[in-house]
């Protein structure tokens, strides 16, 4: 892979360096000017104090002046143009998380493109081929990064209206802060090599216990994000039984009552209809027994909604099951023998087929886990080795769940499986997009300590 030249902007004090130091508007906008010039999002990331705990700051660092960051939105067919400046005092890369995009605008550092270094800017141009809920974040020193908050929403609106006419995104994220509102380390070597460093505290859209204010007696589209490095949210509502699952992971799946728990992991996505009880009542978005935040029903003048149709489907190609190829892929934990994270490097807890990711390491991506020849069929076969449950996360392509030995699978489209303890999951696609992609659990500190692993399709 051949970089292109580093991006310096001219003058660069002269733009507005709002976002530092407490929350002023950065300058965005979305237009769409003719043919590819131009840009329709400025994207600045900087530090900015926020207030997660009453009366003291945290130095958060904020995509567009808020963390999580500000929503990006496009429609389904069309350009994204992002010029994506970093302010901040580290190098670091925009990753879209489940866009199938060309590999340079992948922002895998070394794989995709170099590091945007501080004072950089980077321009990401690319079309969007599938309508859903998606999300931003750097793959540079990701426990540190998207710990401090740089993490955002990216929405592709369908093409066509869907028939629901109110929407509200709520972004999950548990900080690593005390008391003080002072950050405590993102990963912690014991906590890496199980669960993954959990959060404190909990919030939506960057707010602990925030209530959200809707329309009474409409149905509304919910898009919630785990944008969290760690947590797994096993979600639920009290309140209303009329909710209904829409879409997951940025995939439409055929309308079903929401049902008990459904268990978000870190990077995924579920795109859920509600219907707001009557005027005053409140609904509890919850993680299992804890509430996060509240859903406020306020009066309108509008007539009752309806239950929208079920959510077009995206244009992803559908696996040939006769013909693909079956891989296998062993998620091992070496804890016990790990290395220990001498001469700089992390400590290595986590194992694709016996080879560990060493994040310290820029080639390794030169040595794929699997070679996928272009246009054909695979099954990967997820075995999980372990007592913790994974998160599998792919760059590039969007991969057809088909079947578990721990459930009952509704075939569905994502392009992160939550893979439970000791299941062995399958998942298929096509590989039709060229490139080194990675591969990798998306626990942000099992992804540090060896959890992923490089794809390659030519
Ligand atoms: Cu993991």
């Amino acid at each position: 892979m051949v970089f292109t030249r580093r991006q310096m902007l001219a003058g660069l004090a002269g733009l507005a360096v709002v976002g530092v130091g407490g929350g002023g508007a950065v300058r965005y906008w979305l237009g769409r000017p003719g043919g590819r010039a131009g840009h329709d999002y400025e994207l600045i990331a900087a530090p900015l104090d926020v207030q997660l705990v009453p009366g003291h700051l945290t130095p958060a660092w904020a995509f567009g002046g808020s963390a999580p960051g500000a929503e990006l939105r496009v429609r389904q067919g069309d350009w994204l143009r992002v010029r994506f400046i970093n302010h901040l005092p580290v190098p670091t890369t925009i990753h879209w998380h489940g866009i199938r995009l060309p590999l340079e605008m992948d922002g895998v550092p070394y794989v995709s493109q170099l590091p945007v270094l501080p004072g950089e800017y980077f321009d990401y141009r690319f079309r969007v081929p599938d309508a859903g809920t998606f999300w931003y974040h750097p793959h540079v020193a990701s426990t540190e990064q998207l710990g401090r908050g740089l993490v955002g929403p990216l929405i592709v609106e369908e093409r066509a209206p869907t028939g629901f006419a109110h929407e509200a995104t709520l972004s999950l994220k548990s900080w690593h802060v005390d008391e003080q509102g002072a950050f405590v380390p993102f990963s912690v070597a014991r906590e890496a090599a199980r669960v993954g460093t959990l959060g404190r505290l909990s919030s939506i859209n960057g707010v602990p216990q925030a209530t959200i204010d809707l329309p009474a007696g409409q149905v509304v589209r919910l898009r919630l994000l785990n944008v969290d490095n760690t947590a797994t949210y096993r979600l639920n509502f009290r309140g209303t039984d009329q909710v209904r699952l829409y879409a997951l992971d940025g995939n439409p799946i055929e309308p079903r009552a929401f049902g008990e728990d459904y268990w978000l992991g870190p990077g995924m996505r579920a795109c859920v209809a509600v219907r707001m009880p009557p005027a005053g009542e409140e609904v509890a978005v919850r993680d299992g027994p804890v509430r996060l935040g509240t859903l406020r029903s306020v009066a309108t003048a509008m007539p009752p909604g309806v239950w929208p149709p079920p959510l077009p489907a995206n244009p992803v190609a559908e696996p040939d099951l006769a013909r693909a190829e079956k891989l296998v892929f062993n998620v091992e934990w070496v804890g016990s023998a790990a290395v220990q994270g001498d001469n700089g490097r992390p400590p290595s807890f986590w194992q694709f087929n016996g080879q560990a990711w060493d994040i310290t390491d820029k080639t390794c991506a030169d040595r794929p886990i699997a070679r996928l020849t272009r246009g054909n069929s695979y099954i990967f076969e997820l075995k999980n080795m372990t007592q913790y449950q994974h998160p599998i996360h792919l760059h590039g392509m969007t991969f057809k769940v088909i079947a578990s030995n721990r459930r009952t699978i509704v075939p569905y489209f994502t392009d992160t499986y939550l893979l439970g303890k000791h299941e062995r999951a399958q998942v298929a696609l096509v590989a039709d997009n060229p490139g080194t992609w990675m591969f990798h659990c998306h626990v942000v500190d099992h992804m540090e300590t060896g959890l992923m692993a490089a794809i390659e399709v030519a």
